[in-house]
Protein backbone atom coordinates (compact mmCIF):
# COMPACT_ATOMS: atom_id res chain seq x y z
CA UNK A 1 0.00 0.00 0.00
CA UNK A 2 1.24 3.32 -0.82
CA UNK A 3 2.80 5.13 2.38
CA UNK A 4 -0.21 8.36 1.17
CA UNK A 5 -2.74 5.56 2.32
CA UNK A 6 -0.89 3.84 5.15
CA UNK A 7 -0.81 7.22 6.82
CA UNK A 8 -4.44 8.13 6.05
CA UNK A 9 -5.45 4.65 8.10
CA UNK A 10 -3.17 4.92 10.99
CA UNK A 11 -1.59 1.84 9.35
CA UNK A 12 1.70 2.70 8.75
CA UNK A 13 4.46 2.77 12.00
CA UNK A 14 5.83 6.05 13.05
CA UNK A 15 9.51 6.63 14.53
CA UNK A 16 10.63 9.27 17.08
CA UNK A 17 14.22 9.32 17.16
CA UNK A 18 14.80 11.66 20.62
CA UNK A 19 12.07 11.39 23.36
CA UNK A 20 13.43 14.87 25.34
CA UNK A 21 10.30 17.21 25.87
CA UNK A 22 9.43 17.96 22.05
CA UNK A 23 9.90 14.12 20.77
CA UNK A 24 8.29 12.97 23.92
CA UNK A 25 5.20 14.76 22.91
CA UNK A 26 5.31 14.34 19.31
CA UNK A 27 5.13 10.48 20.14
CA UNK A 28 2.29 10.65 22.41
CA UNK A 29 0.56 13.10 19.99
CA UNK A 30 0.95 10.32 17.13
CA UNK A 31 0.25 7.28 19.57
CA UNK A 32 -2.98 8.93 20.95
CA UNK A 33 -4.01 9.31 17.22
CA UNK A 34 -3.43 5.59 17.02
CA UNK A 35 -0.61 5.16 14.86
CA UNK A 36 2.00 2.64 16.46
CA UNK A 37 4.62 4.31 17.77
CA UNK A 38 8.54 3.49 18.20
CA UNK A 39 10.20 6.03 20.44
CA UNK A 40 14.16 5.95 20.76
CA UNK A 41 16.29 7.84 22.93
CA UNK A 42 19.98 7.24 23.86
CA UNK A 43 19.48 7.23 27.63
CA UNK A 44 18.27 4.20 29.08
CA UNK A 45 16.91 6.08 32.12
CA UNK A 46 14.53 7.93 30.15
CA UNK A 47 13.20 4.76 28.28
CA UNK A 48 12.86 2.97 31.11
CA UNK A 49 10.84 5.57 32.64
CA UNK A 50 8.22 5.88 29.81
CA UNK A 51 7.69 2.02 29.74
CA UNK A 52 7.45 1.73 33.28
CA UNK A 53 4.78 4.90 33.55
CA UNK A 54 7.28 6.40 36.04
CA UNK A 55 8.57 9.48 34.14
CA UNK A 56 8.14 12.83 36.18
CA UNK A 57 6.74 15.07 33.87
CA UNK A 58 5.27 18.30 35.07
CA UNK A 59 2.40 18.49 32.01
CA UNK A 60 -0.41 16.47 33.17
CA UNK A 61 -1.90 16.02 29.94
CA UNK A 62 1.29 14.85 28.44
CA UNK A 63 1.86 12.53 31.44
CA UNK A 64 -1.84 11.45 31.09
CA UNK A 65 -1.25 10.53 26.94
CA UNK A 66 2.19 8.89 27.17
CA UNK A 67 0.53 6.31 30.19
CA UNK A 68 -2.21 5.75 28.48
CA UNK A 69 -0.18 5.23 24.83
CA UNK A 70 2.26 2.84 26.88
CA UNK A 71 -0.47 1.16 28.48
CA UNK A 72 -2.46 0.24 25.62
CA UNK A 73 0.78 -1.02 23.59
CA UNK A 74 0.57 1.97 21.12
CA UNK A 75 3.56 3.41 22.31
CA UNK A 76 6.94 1.76 22.91
CA UNK A 77 10.29 2.76 23.70
CA UNK A 78 14.18 1.44 23.39
CA UNK A 79 17.36 2.82 23.15
CA UNK A 80 18.13 1.02 19.69
CA UNK A 81 17.27 3.41 17.17
CA UNK A 82 18.29 1.52 13.74
CA UNK A 83 15.59 -1.30 15.24
CA UNK A 84 13.22 1.48 15.09
CA UNK A 85 14.14 3.09 11.67
CA UNK A 86 13.35 -0.65 10.38
CA UNK A 87 10.80 -0.94 11.59
CA UNK A 88 8.65 2.12 10.64
CA UNK A 89 7.95 4.10 7.16
CA UNK A 90 7.82 7.10 9.13
CA UNK A 91 10.86 8.55 11.14
CA UNK A 92 11.01 11.54 13.13
CA UNK A 93 14.04 13.34 14.47
CA UNK A 94 13.87 15.42 17.44
CA UNK A 95 17.20 15.49 18.95
CA UNK A 96 19.05 18.54 20.44
CA UNK A 97 20.91 21.11 18.52
CA UNK A 98 23.30 23.07 21.48
CA UNK A 99 25.51 25.54 20.97
CA UNK A 100 28.72 25.27 22.24
CA UNK A 101 30.40 27.59 25.12
CA UNK A 102 31.40 29.68 22.24
CA UNK A 103 27.85 29.96 20.44
CA UNK A 104 28.40 27.92 17.66
CA UNK A 105 25.59 25.10 16.77
CA UNK A 106 26.57 21.28 18.12
CA UNK A 107 25.26 19.15 15.26
CA UNK A 108 27.04 15.97 16.69
CA UNK A 109 23.43 14.57 18.02
CA UNK A 110 21.58 15.19 15.02
CA UNK A 111 24.61 14.24 12.78
CA UNK A 112 25.02 11.12 14.51
CA UNK A 113 20.92 10.50 14.56
CA UNK A 114 20.71 11.10 10.94
CA UNK A 115 23.76 8.47 9.95
CA UNK A 116 22.48 5.87 12.09
CA UNK A 117 18.63 6.07 10.56
CA UNK A 118 20.47 6.20 7.20
CA UNK A 119 22.36 3.19 7.45
CA UNK A 120 18.51 1.30 8.28
CA UNK A 121 16.12 3.41 6.36
CA UNK A 122 13.25 1.38 4.43
CA UNK A 123 13.12 2.42 0.75
CA UNK A 124 9.20 4.38 0.38
CA UNK A 125 9.86 6.25 4.17
CA UNK A 126 9.31 9.69 4.78
CA UNK A 127 11.83 10.95 6.87
CA UNK A 128 10.71 14.78 9.23
CA UNK A 129 13.44 17.06 10.92
CA UNK A 130 11.64 18.78 14.07
CA UNK A 131 14.92 20.24 16.00
CA UNK A 132 15.95 23.24 15.40
CA UNK A 133 18.51 23.58 13.53
CA UNK A 134 21.04 26.49 11.66
CA UNK A 135 20.00 27.46 8.14
CA UNK A 136 21.58 24.79 5.44
CA UNK A 137 21.53 22.24 8.12
CA UNK A 138 18.40 20.00 6.35
CA UNK A 139 20.07 20.02 2.89
CA UNK A 140 23.43 18.54 4.56
CA UNK A 141 21.21 15.68 6.35
CA UNK A 142 19.61 15.15 3.04
CA UNK A 143 22.73 14.65 1.42
CA UNK A 144 23.96 12.45 4.43
CA UNK A 145 20.84 10.29 4.42
CA UNK A 146 21.32 9.79 0.15
CA UNK A 147 24.81 8.74 0.96
CA UNK A 148 24.43 6.27 3.92
CA UNK A 149 21.33 5.06 1.95
CA UNK A 150 22.51 4.79 -1.88
CA UNK A 151 18.86 6.07 -2.42
CA UNK A 152 17.39 9.52 -3.90
CA UNK A 153 15.47 11.67 -1.53
CA UNK A 154 12.14 12.47 -4.00
CA UNK A 155 11.97 8.97 -5.41
CA UNK A 156 12.88 6.85 -3.31
CA UNK A 157 12.97 8.36 0.13
CA UNK A 158 11.16 11.89 1.55
CA UNK A 159 12.21 14.31 3.51
CA UNK A 160 10.81 17.49 5.10
CA UNK A 161 11.51 20.09 8.18
CA UNK A 162 8.72 20.46 9.74
CA UNK A 163 9.99 23.07 12.94
CA UNK A 164 8.00 22.40 16.17
CA UNK A 165 6.59 25.49 18.05
CA UNK A 166 5.50 24.12 21.06
CA UNK A 167 6.10 25.90 24.56
CA UNK A 168 6.79 24.28 27.59
CA UNK A 169 4.36 24.19 29.82
CA UNK A 170 1.50 23.66 27.29
CA UNK A 171 2.83 21.40 24.70
CA UNK A 172 0.32 18.66 23.59
CA UNK A 173 -2.67 21.84 23.29
CA UNK A 174 0.50 23.40 21.17
CA UNK A 175 1.58 20.63 18.62
CA UNK A 176 -2.16 20.22 18.26
CA UNK A 177 -3.40 23.44 17.84
CA UNK A 178 -0.79 25.85 16.46
CA UNK A 179 -0.08 26.65 12.96
CA UNK A 180 2.48 24.71 11.13
CA UNK A 181 5.79 25.64 8.18
CA UNK A 182 6.36 22.14 6.25
CA UNK A 183 9.61 22.96 4.76
CA UNK A 184 10.36 20.57 1.43
CA UNK A 185 12.64 20.24 -1.74
CA UNK A 186 10.66 18.19 -3.55
CA UNK A 187 6.41 18.18 -4.44
CA UNK A 188 6.09 14.54 -3.18
CA UNK A 189 7.93 15.21 0.23
CA UNK A 190 5.76 18.55 0.85
CA UNK A 191 2.64 16.25 0.14
CA UNK A 192 3.57 13.43 2.41
CA UNK A 193 4.22 15.54 4.98
CA UNK A 194 1.08 17.75 4.81
CA UNK A 195 -1.12 14.59 4.84
CA UNK A 196 0.84 13.16 7.95
CA UNK A 197 0.68 16.40 10.02
CA UNK A 198 -3.35 16.58 8.88
CA UNK A 199 -3.75 13.68 10.83
CA UNK A 200 -2.58 14.95 13.68
CA UNK A 201 -2.91 18.92 13.92
CA UNK A 202 -5.85 21.18 13.52
CA UNK A 203 -3.58 23.91 12.89
CA UNK A 204 -2.74 25.67 9.43
CA UNK A 205 -0.38 24.07 7.63
CA UNK A 206 2.05 26.30 5.47
CA UNK A 207 4.51 25.02 2.78
CA UNK A 208 7.71 26.66 2.02
CA UNK A 209 11.39 25.43 0.94
CA UNK A 210 13.80 23.78 3.42
CA UNK A 211 15.64 26.98 3.99
CA UNK A 212 12.68 29.31 4.44
CA UNK A 213 11.22 26.77 7.15
CA UNK A 214 14.49 26.51 8.90
CA UNK A 215 14.80 30.10 9.23
CA UNK A 216 11.09 30.74 9.54
CA UNK A 217 11.71 28.55 13.08
CA UNK A 218 14.58 30.66 14.40
CA UNK A 219 13.24 33.99 13.54
CA UNK A 220 10.17 33.37 15.53
CA UNK A 221 12.67 33.00 18.64
CA UNK A 222 14.79 35.23 18.00
CA UNK A 223 12.33 38.26 17.58
CA UNK A 224 11.10 37.25 21.00
CA UNK A 225 14.29 37.49 22.08
CA UNK A 226 15.19 41.07 20.38
CA UNK A 227 11.73 42.24 21.78
CA UNK A 228 12.61 41.19 25.06
CA UNK A 229 16.26 42.70 24.73
CA UNK A 230 14.20 45.94 24.11
CA UNK A 231 12.05 45.74 26.98
CA UNK A 232 15.21 45.24 29.18
CA UNK A 233 16.80 48.64 27.56
CA UNK A 234 13.97 49.85 28.68
CA UNK A 235 14.01 49.13 31.98
CA UNK A 236 17.63 50.35 32.30
CA UNK A 237 16.96 53.39 30.89
CA UNK A 238 13.71 53.85 33.47
CA UNK A 239 15.48 53.32 36.15
CA UNK A 240 18.21 56.03 35.44
CA UNK A 241 14.79 58.34 34.76
CA UNK A 242 13.18 57.66 38.03
CA UNK A 243 10.46 56.16 36.38
CA UNK A 244 8.93 52.81 36.03
CA UNK A 245 8.95 50.69 32.96
CA UNK A 246 6.11 48.17 34.28
CA UNK A 247 3.91 51.71 33.19
CA UNK A 248 5.79 52.78 30.63
CA UNK A 249 4.91 49.40 28.69
CA UNK A 250 1.41 48.92 29.49
CA UNK A 251 1.02 52.79 28.22
CA UNK A 252 3.02 52.50 25.25
CA UNK A 253 0.94 48.95 24.40
CA UNK A 254 -1.62 50.96 24.29
CA UNK A 255 -0.71 52.00 20.78
CA UNK A 256 -2.53 49.53 18.63
CA UNK A 257 0.93 48.48 17.02
CA UNK A 258 3.33 48.23 20.10
CA UNK A 259 3.64 44.53 21.88
CA UNK A 260 6.71 45.68 23.99
CA UNK A 261 8.09 42.05 26.07
CA UNK A 262 8.39 41.93 29.95
CA UNK A 263 11.73 43.06 31.19
CA UNK A 264 13.15 40.63 34.03
CA UNK A 265 16.04 39.00 35.32
CA UNK A 266 17.21 37.15 32.26
CA UNK A 267 16.39 34.90 29.65
CA UNK A 268 16.28 31.08 30.02
CA UNK A 269 14.99 28.11 29.00
CA UNK A 270 15.80 25.30 26.16
CA UNK A 271 14.97 27.41 23.10
CA UNK A 272 15.88 31.53 23.38
CA UNK A 273 19.09 31.76 24.32
CA UNK A 274 20.37 29.35 21.94
CA UNK A 275 18.05 30.51 18.76
CA UNK A 276 19.60 33.67 17.77
CA UNK A 277 23.10 31.80 17.63
CA UNK A 278 21.94 29.27 15.27
CA UNK A 279 20.25 32.19 13.33
CA UNK A 280 23.55 33.56 12.90
CA UNK A 281 25.65 30.74 12.85
CA UNK A 282 28.34 31.28 10.21
CA UNK A 283 27.17 34.64 9.35
CA UNK A 284 27.72 38.32 10.11
CA UNK A 285 25.56 39.84 8.31
CA UNK A 286 25.99 43.51 9.80
CA UNK A 287 29.14 44.52 12.06
CA UNK A 288 26.21 45.71 14.20
CA UNK A 289 24.34 42.87 14.40
CA UNK A 290 21.27 43.77 16.58
CA UNK A 291 20.49 40.16 17.42
CA UNK A 292 23.83 39.32 18.60
CA UNK A 293 23.87 42.29 20.80
CA UNK A 294 20.41 41.79 22.31
CA UNK A 295 21.70 38.07 23.12
CA UNK A 296 23.94 39.96 25.49
CA UNK A 297 21.69 42.47 26.91
CA UNK A 298 19.49 39.87 27.70
CA UNK A 299 22.22 37.57 29.28
CA UNK A 300 23.65 41.26 31.12
CA UNK A 301 20.48 41.11 33.21
CA UNK A 302 21.63 38.59 35.30
CA UNK A 303 24.16 40.55 36.90
CA UNK A 304 22.28 44.04 36.98
CA UNK A 305 19.89 42.03 39.42
CA UNK A 306 22.94 41.01 41.58
CA UNK A 307 24.31 44.69 41.41
CA UNK A 308 20.29 45.36 42.39
CA UNK A 309 20.75 43.04 45.57
CA UNK A 310 24.09 44.69 46.46
CA UNK A 311 22.30 48.22 46.24
CA UNK A 312 19.74 47.02 48.36
CA UNK A 313 21.74 45.42 51.44
CA UNK A 314 23.54 48.40 51.55
CA UNK A 315 20.75 49.83 52.03
CA UNK A 316 20.39 48.40 54.67
CA UNK A 317 23.01 48.94 55.96
CA UNK A 318 24.13 44.97 55.37
CA UNK A 319 27.17 43.03 54.01
CA UNK A 320 26.61 40.59 51.54
CA UNK A 321 28.92 38.55 53.04
CA UNK A 322 27.38 36.72 55.51
CA UNK A 323 23.65 38.23 54.39
CA UNK A 324 21.03 35.66 54.37
CA UNK A 325 18.89 35.98 50.56
CA UNK A 326 16.22 34.10 50.11
CA UNK A 327 15.92 33.25 45.99
CA UNK A 328 12.30 32.65 45.37
CA UNK A 329 11.82 30.24 41.79
CA UNK A 330 14.91 28.98 39.78
CA UNK A 331 13.13 27.43 36.64
CA UNK A 332 13.29 29.29 33.72
CA UNK A 333 9.80 30.44 33.46
CA UNK A 334 6.40 30.61 35.16
CA UNK A 335 4.94 26.90 36.48
CA UNK A 336 7.91 25.11 34.83
CA UNK A 337 9.85 22.28 36.48
CA UNK A 338 13.06 23.50 34.02
CA UNK A 339 15.99 25.15 34.90
CA UNK A 340 17.98 25.18 31.59
CA UNK A 341 19.38 27.99 31.08
CA UNK A 342 17.33 29.55 34.22
CA UNK A 343 18.97 33.59 34.97
CA UNK A 344 18.85 31.58 38.42
CA UNK A 345 21.98 29.38 38.01
CA UNK A 346 24.62 32.49 37.82
CA UNK A 347 22.72 34.51 40.36
CA UNK A 348 22.45 32.26 42.82
CA UNK A 349 26.61 31.68 42.38
CA UNK A 350 26.99 35.37 42.39
CA UNK A 351 25.46 35.67 45.36
CA UNK A 352 26.95 32.92 47.35
CA UNK A 353 30.83 33.70 45.68
CA UNK A 354 30.36 37.02 47.64
CA UNK A 355 29.37 35.35 50.55
CA UNK A 356 26.04 35.26 51.21
CA UNK A 357 23.97 32.06 52.26
CA UNK A 358 21.57 31.81 50.14
CA UNK A 359 18.12 29.48 50.69
CA UNK A 360 16.04 28.54 47.74
CA UNK A 361 12.56 27.53 47.15
CA UNK A 362 10.49 26.71 43.92
CA UNK A 363 7.55 24.78 44.34
CA UNK A 364 7.47 23.23 40.71
CA UNK A 365 11.85 23.03 40.19
CA UNK A 366 13.96 20.64 42.44
CA UNK A 367 16.92 22.64 41.27
CA UNK A 368 18.76 24.86 43.99
CA UNK A 369 22.11 25.81 42.20
CA UNK A 370 24.56 25.00 45.51
CA UNK A 371 21.84 27.20 47.62
CA UNK A 372 19.66 25.71 50.52
CA UNK A 373 17.04 24.04 49.20
CA UNK A 374 13.74 24.84 51.64
CA UNK A 375 10.49 22.52 51.61
CA UNK A 376 8.15 25.85 52.41
CA UNK A 377 7.78 29.19 51.03
CA UNK A 378 8.34 30.88 54.36
CA UNK A 379 10.65 28.57 55.26
CA UNK A 380 12.61 30.03 52.68
CA UNK A 381 12.41 33.35 53.55
CA UNK A 382 12.82 33.42 57.72
CA UNK A 383 15.45 34.93 58.71
CA UNK A 384 16.62 35.99 55.59
CA UNK A 385 17.81 40.27 54.66
CA UNK A 386 16.58 40.18 51.44
CA UNK A 387 13.91 38.33 48.88
CA UNK A 388 14.97 37.86 46.01
CA UNK A 389 12.55 36.52 43.02
CA UNK A 390 13.58 35.27 39.94
CA UNK A 391 10.08 33.15 38.46
CA UNK A 392 7.29 34.74 37.98
CA UNK A 393 5.41 32.05 39.44
CA UNK A 394 1.67 32.39 40.82
CA UNK A 395 2.72 31.78 43.95
CA UNK A 396 5.08 34.45 44.75
CA UNK A 397 2.21 36.60 43.46
CA UNK A 398 -0.13 36.07 45.99
CA UNK A 399 2.66 36.40 49.02
CA UNK A 400 1.64 37.57 52.19
CA UNK A 401 4.05 40.48 52.98
CA UNK A 402 2.82 41.40 56.61
CA UNK A 403 3.89 38.11 57.18
CA UNK A 404 6.89 38.37 55.16
CA UNK A 405 8.04 40.96 56.67
CA UNK A 406 7.37 39.74 60.14
CA UNK A 407 9.85 36.87 59.54
CA UNK A 408 12.96 38.16 58.11
CA UNK A 409 15.49 39.95 60.19
CA UNK A 410 14.86 43.94 59.84
CA UNK A 411 14.83 45.99 57.73
CA UNK A 412 12.97 43.57 55.42
CA UNK A 413 13.46 44.30 51.70
CA UNK A 414 12.63 42.94 48.17
CA UNK A 415 14.72 42.66 44.96
CA UNK A 416 11.82 41.83 42.19
CA UNK A 417 13.29 40.36 39.56
CA UNK A 418 10.00 39.68 37.72
CA UNK A 419 7.82 42.51 38.92
CA UNK A 420 5.63 40.42 40.28
CA UNK A 421 4.98 42.18 43.62
CA UNK A 422 3.34 45.93 43.43
CA UNK A 423 5.64 48.09 44.88
CA UNK A 424 3.10 50.07 46.67
CA UNK A 425 2.10 46.83 48.60
CA UNK A 426 5.53 46.21 49.46
CA UNK A 427 6.39 49.51 50.96
CA UNK A 428 2.95 49.56 52.42
CA UNK A 429 3.33 46.44 54.42
CA UNK A 430 6.72 48.22 55.55
CA UNK A 431 9.02 45.96 53.37
CA UNK A 432 11.77 48.08 51.25
CA UNK A 433 11.12 47.42 47.75
CA UNK A 434 13.33 47.13 44.50
CA UNK A 435 12.16 45.66 41.02
CA UNK A 436 14.11 45.52 37.49
CA UNK A 437 12.62 48.83 35.58
CA UNK A 438 11.60 50.83 38.67
CA UNK A 439 13.59 53.84 39.10
CA UNK A 440 11.48 55.31 40.81
CA UNK A 441 12.42 55.75 44.73
CA UNK A 442 9.50 54.12 46.01
CA UNK A 443 11.55 53.68 49.41
CA UNK A 444 11.12 57.58 50.50
CA UNK A 445 8.08 57.28 51.85
CA UNK A 446 6.45 59.94 48.96
CA UNK A 447 3.05 58.96 48.32
CA UNK A 448 3.32 60.36 44.89
CA UNK A 449 6.33 58.40 43.94
CA UNK A 450 4.73 55.32 45.56
CA UNK A 451 1.89 55.26 43.45
CA UNK A 452 1.51 54.15 39.56
CA UNK A 453 -1.25 54.74 37.18
CA UNK A 454 -1.57 51.42 37.33
CA UNK A 455 -1.70 50.37 40.64
CA UNK A 456 -4.47 53.19 40.89
CA UNK A 457 -6.49 51.64 37.69
CA UNK A 458 -6.26 47.76 38.92
CA UNK A 459 -3.26 46.86 41.42
CA UNK A 460 -3.04 43.70 40.60
CA UNK A 461 -2.38 44.09 37.12
CA UNK A 462 0.62 43.12 36.13
CA UNK A 463 0.69 43.06 31.99
CA UNK A 464 1.17 39.39 31.34
CA UNK A 465 4.13 37.51 29.56
CA UNK A 466 2.99 38.89 25.93
CA UNK A 467 1.26 35.75 23.64
CA UNK A 468 1.34 33.23 26.82
N1 LIG B 1 10.75 36.20 29.15
C1 LIG B 1 10.97 37.52 29.51
N2 LIG B 1 10.09 38.47 29.10
C2 LIG B 1 8.99 38.16 28.35
C3 LIG B 1 8.76 36.82 27.98
C4 LIG B 1 9.66 35.85 28.40
O1 LIG B 1 11.97 37.85 30.17
O2 LIG B 1 8.24 39.07 28.04
C5 LIG B 1 11.71 35.17 29.56
C6 LIG B 1 11.07 34.05 30.40
O3 LIG B 1 11.06 34.41 31.75
C7 LIG B 1 12.00 32.89 30.10
C8 LIG B 1 12.45 33.13 28.66
O4 LIG B 1 12.13 34.48 28.38
O5 LIG B 1 13.12 32.93 30.94
C9 LIG B 1 11.83 32.22 27.62
O6 LIG B 1 10.44 32.01 27.87
P1 LIG B 1 9.35 32.01 26.71
O7 LIG B 1 8.04 31.73 27.31
O8 LIG B 1 9.48 33.27 25.93
O9 LIG B 1 9.86 30.88 25.72
P2 LIG B 1 10.03 29.28 25.75
O10 LIG B 1 11.49 29.01 25.60
O11 LIG B 1 9.33 28.61 26.85
O12 LIG B 1 9.28 28.88 24.39
C10 LIG B 1 9.65 29.51 23.16
C11 LIG B 1 8.33 29.88 22.43
N3 LIG B 1 8.64 30.73 21.28
C12 LIG B 1 7.93 31.85 21.01
O13 LIG B 1 7.06 32.26 21.74
C13 LIG B 1 8.29 32.57 19.77
C14 LIG B 1 7.62 28.61 22.00
O14 LIG B 1 6.47 28.92 21.24
C15 LIG B 1 8.58 27.75 21.16
O15 LIG B 1 7.95 26.59 20.70
C16 LIG B 1 9.74 27.37 22.04
O16 LIG B 1 10.41 28.60 22.41
C17 LIG B 1 10.68 26.46 21.26
O17 LIG B 1 10.68 25.26 21.55
O18 LIG B 1 11.38 26.94 20.36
Amino acid sequence: MALGDTISKHTCNVGVIGLGHVGLTVAAVFADKGFAVFGCDVIPQRVKGIMSQNLKLSEFELAEIVDKAVKCGKLSATTNCSGVTKSCEIVILCVQTPVTRNHQPDLSFLRSATNTVGQALKKGSLVLIMSSVPPGTTKKMLTLLETTTGLTCGKDFWLAYVPERLAPGRSVQDFINNRRIIGTSDAQSARLARRLLQEVVNGEIFSTDVWTAEIVKLAENTFRDVNIAFANELALVCEQHGVDVQEVIKLANTHHRVNIHNPGCGVGGPCLPKDPYLLLAGKQPTAHSIIRYSRHLNASMESHVVSKVLAALETTKKNVNHARISVLGVAYKKASDDSTNAPAKSIIRALRRRGAEVTVYDPHCPESFGGIKCKGLYEAIAHTDCVLILTDHEEFASLDLARVKEIMNAPACIVDGRRLISPAEATSAGILYFGVGLGKNINSGDPIASKSSLETEDKHSRPSTPQE
